[in-house]
This record gives structure tokens, C-alpha cells and sequence, in this order.
């Protein structure tokens, strides 16, 4: 079996003006496409051959540092294109807007933890949402292409929002401005499919 790039399901153009359209394309042809064709390369002729993504993650070798870099880039990207949409509602409903009530008390307060931990998030990295059994919400942030089901990470759960805080997620149009970044985030994510998410993993 071999990983492919996963299409998008809306042009790259359409998350503008929050993600402008050439960072969208690059992002996604030459970045995650970078990881999907290194991550192949990392497992061709290895025990995880076979193996679907969360396994790899889950079971991974961290001094593997190929495999743990693209297996991480592989599905941090998929979940991160599945998770923004042009037109969002702008705000969670369902069950995983009362979950954010429960868990950090309004969803003002989850804005301002979630942005926190991206802005905060030294170098290059992810900030997630992550469920863990039982529909407990955690907030936590990780380092480079890590992700919150690789052994060791200090992340509890499932992730089912992730924000990319790489500088090629938003240097051509945000410059130095992450801040900006990470508030325009909160104008595209998809929360029907975060929803979604929540419900398959607690
Ligand atoms: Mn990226």
C-alpha cells in the first residue's frame, strides 16, 4: 500500500483572504505532497508496508527520525485541509460545542487556550484539540511534524483540530504576523467535520 495526496475538497483559492491562494497551492503540491512521497519511501520494504497511518503513529520508533518526520507531515496535513473549509459557521455546534463548554468552560476560553498554544509554540509546529475516552477535550501544542499519537509526545487523545504553525503555512501573506494567522484560522475551520471527529474518537 502507498499513501497519496489527498485532494481538496475546495480550491485553493477559496480560503482567501484568511489563507491566500499561492501559499494554499504550494502548501499542498510541494509540502505535503514532499511528505507523502518521502513517507512512502520510509515504509517501502519496512514492517509498517502494510499499514494504515494512525498505526504507524501510534507504534513508531522516535529515533526513526525519516518515518517520524513524514509520517507525522503526512497525516498533520490531511487532518489540517480536512478540518478548514471556506464559508465555516465560524462557531462549533453539536456535541463538540457542548464538550469545549465542559472542558474549558466557553468557547471564548477555548479560542484564547488554542491560540496561546499556537502563537506560544516555539520554531515550527502544530497546535492541537485533542478527545480523549470519554469526551474529555486537551489543548496542547507539539514541535516540528510531531503529533499527539506518537509515543512520548505530552499530548492525551485523539487530535481532531490541528493548526499548522510552520511558517510555510502563512509567511507569504502574514509575513512575521502569526498572531493574524492563527485569528484568521478561527474564521475557516470546519466544524461539522471537527464534530464528526469528536463523536468516532471519544
Ligand atoms: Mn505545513
Amino acid at each position: 500500500m502507498s499513501f497519496e495526496l489527498p485532494k481538496l475538497s475546495y480550491g485553493y483559492d477559496e480560503l482567501e483572504p484568511h489563507i491566500d491562494s499561492k501559499t494554499m497551492e504550494i502548501h499542498h503540491t510541494k509540502h505535503h505532497n514532499g511528505y507523502t512521497s518521502n513517507l512512502n519511501n520510509a515504509i517501502s520494504g519496512s514492517k509498517f508496508e502494510n499499514a494504515e497511518i494512525v498505526e504507524i503513529l501510534i507504534n513508531l520508533d522516535m529515533s526513526n527520525s525519516a518515518l517520524r518526520n513524514n509520517s507525522g507531515g503526512y497525516f498533520n496535513h490531511c487532518l489540517f485541509w480536512e478540518t478548514i473549509k471556506p464559508n465555516s459557521s465560524g462557531k462549533p455546534s453539536g456535541n463538540i460545542s457542548l464538550a469545549i463548554e465542559k472542558s474549558f468552560g466557553s468557547f471564548n476560553e477555548f479560542k484564547e487556550i488554542f491560540s496561546k498554544a499556537a502563537a506560544t509554540r516555539f520554531g515550527s509546529g502544530w497546535a492541537w484539540l485533542c478527545v480523549k475516552k470519554g469526551g474529555a477535550l486537551e489543548v496542547c501544542s507539539s514541535s516540528n511534524q510531531d503529533n499527539p499519537l506518537m509515543p512520548g509526545i505530552g499530548c492525551e487523545g485523539f487530535p481532531i483540530l490541528g493548526l499548522d504553525v510552520w511558517e510555510h503555512a502563512y509567511y507569504l501573506n502574514y509575513q512575521n504576523r502569526r498572531p493574524e494567522y492563527i485569528k484568521a484560522f478561527f474564521d475557516i475551520i470546519n466544524w461539522e467535520k471537527v464534530n464528526k471527529y469528536y463523536v468516532e474518537n471519544s
